[in-house]
């Protein structure tokens, strides 16, 4: 049977430090996100994009920029991604800034505890996303949207899936983090997150990693992949708001994504962060594509 999925776009860039990744649901689409997806089997929707408040570009107040548009918009995604949950499709949000985040897996979460499932995410991400008002260097929402899913952030945020917190911090397993704050550090450790990070990648490889992020799946499992495109390292992908280097080559990346593919429990899918405007014609959204590709389960050779 073929995957039923929907493209959800969700082009803003309220919650993030610079302008651009408003345009990443676009870019995706001129990738041949659509078609690729379809040349492996699945039966794809494009619902087109969501609309919200533009980006007012102010300054923080009390720790939060641009609160009430990040709210807006996470409303809206949070709506469209449980109303393709509810009709047994796989919703894929293209963002648009990772403060997003919070809208679709507040959505993946209450539709798991709706149908008695059990709820893993893996968050793909050169950043922990585990700031708060109060350790926020910036400001930017799209560096607290762990946080504000685990409880931690503005009431209107934190309460946007009816249950307080929308999941615990034991469901997570971010990988690929290798740009951490000094106050999201101590966070991070005092919540006891489960992070994979570079360092661990380099010393114990990919294959390992993705087996303990992966490990004691079973067919009740809901697995959400929320994939930063930052993840990626910069060499293979320019096209994000803040480049890290140091981070999984095409290589590492795809096996990543593979094994993945072959637990079988896809069943959400984030893609935030794309900024066309720092782009080499396309190539990132290209990548992301192909890594996208993989996700979905192709392989070069049949496999047993
Ligand atoms: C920093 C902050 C960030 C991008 C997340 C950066 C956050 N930790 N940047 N994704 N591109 O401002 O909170
Ligand atoms: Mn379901
Ligand atoms: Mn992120
Ligand atoms: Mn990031």
């Amino acid at each position: 049977m073929p995957i039923p999925v929907s493209l959800i776009g969700a082009p803003t860039d309220v919650g993030a430090g610079a302008r651009g990744v408003s345009m990443g649901p676009e870019a995706l689409r001129v990738a041949g996100l659509q078609p690729t997806l379809e040349g492996l089997g699945c039966e794809v929707i494009d619902r087109g994009n969501l609309s919200g408040p533009p980006n007012p570009w102010q300054p923080p107040v009390d720790g939060y920029r641009h609160l009430d548009e990040v709210v807006a918009w996470n409303s809206a995604v949070h709506e469209a991604v449980y109303g393709e949950l509810q009709q047994g499709r796989l919703p894929v949000l293209l963002g648009g800034d990772h403060c997003l985040g919070i809208g679709s897996i507040s959505a993946v979460a209450r539709h798991c505890r709706e149908q008695g499932k059990k709820l893993r995410i893996l968050w793909l991400d050169a950043h922990a996303d585990f700031n708060t008002s109060l350790i926020t260097p910036s400001g930017n929402l799209h560096g607290m949207p762990v946080a504000c899913l685990c409880g931690h952030g503005p009431e209107p945020l934190v309460r946007l899936g009816g249950h307080v917190p929308a999941i615990q911090p034991n469901m997570v397993r971010q990988i690929g983090i290798r740009s951490v704050d000094e106050g999201e550090k101590r966070f991070v450790h005092e919540m006891g997150l489960e992070v994979f990070d570079m360092r661990y990648i380099d010393e114990m490889g990919m294959r390992h990693t993705m087996e303990l992020a992966l490990a004691m799946l079973d067919e009740r499992t809901h697995l959400h992949v929320s994939f930063d495109v930052d993840f990626l390292d910069p060499e293979i992908a320019p096209g994000v708001g803040t480049t890290v280097r140091g981070g999984p080559t095409y290589r590492e990346a795809q096996l990543c994504m593979e094994m993945i593919a072959d637990s079988g429990r896809l069943a959400s899918l984030d893609v935030m962060e794309l900024n066309p405007a720092l782009d080499v014609r396309n190539q990132t959204a290209e990548v992301a594509v192909d890594l996208i590709a993989s996700l979905f389960g192709k392989s070069t050779l049949m496999r047993r």
